[in-house]
């Protein structure tokens, strides 16, 4: 499968927060093109279907109700290498171990409200990126 693409979400932290725009203009600057995007909330339902590879793990329902607790943008993203060179933009899903300058280190709360999703591989961006756009959405 080409490696080209990612997708990611803006979490509710950072979207009450006020860090929308400082999060897409980093971004945009690494490189990145958007093929498509949304401002839309999950609901707990919708939310649960999104992490449904993570239910056995103890902290599901957390991340549940922290990502259906307000709006979110969402977005495939697009760049040679997509998945793994968002990774290193994002940073540490812990922000208190992401490098310097990243976007988890420099806008997310915690482990938990940690800002911003990044898919962990090319069949995982596919996947979730369906689960959000249909093929009208996709630029
Ligand atoms: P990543 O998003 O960096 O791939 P995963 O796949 O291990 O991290 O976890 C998925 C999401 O679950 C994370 N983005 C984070 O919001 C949440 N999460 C991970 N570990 C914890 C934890 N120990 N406590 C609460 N939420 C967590």
């Amino acid at each position: 499968m080409s490696n080209n693409k990612t997708f990611t979400m803006i979490k509710p932290d950072a979207v009450a927060n006020g860090h929308i725009g400082a999060i897409l203009d980093q971004i945009i600057k690494a490189g990145f093109k958007i093929n498509a995007m949304k401002y839309i909330a999950l609901t707990e339902k919708t939310a649960g279907k999104f992490y449904e590879v993570h239910k056995e793990r103890p902290f599901y329902g957390e991340l549940v109700n922290f990502m259906s607790s307000g709006p979110i943008v969402a977005a495939i993203l697009e760049k040679d290498n997509a998945v793994d060179d968002f990774r290193k933009l994002i940073g540490a899903t812990d922000p208190s171990k992401a490098e310097e300058g990243t976007i988890r280190q420099r806008f997310a709360e915690s482990i938990g409200a940690n800002a911003v999703h990044g898919s962990d591989s090319s069949e995982n961006a596919e996947i979730e990126g369906s689960f959000f756009f249909s093929a009208f959405e996709k630029f």
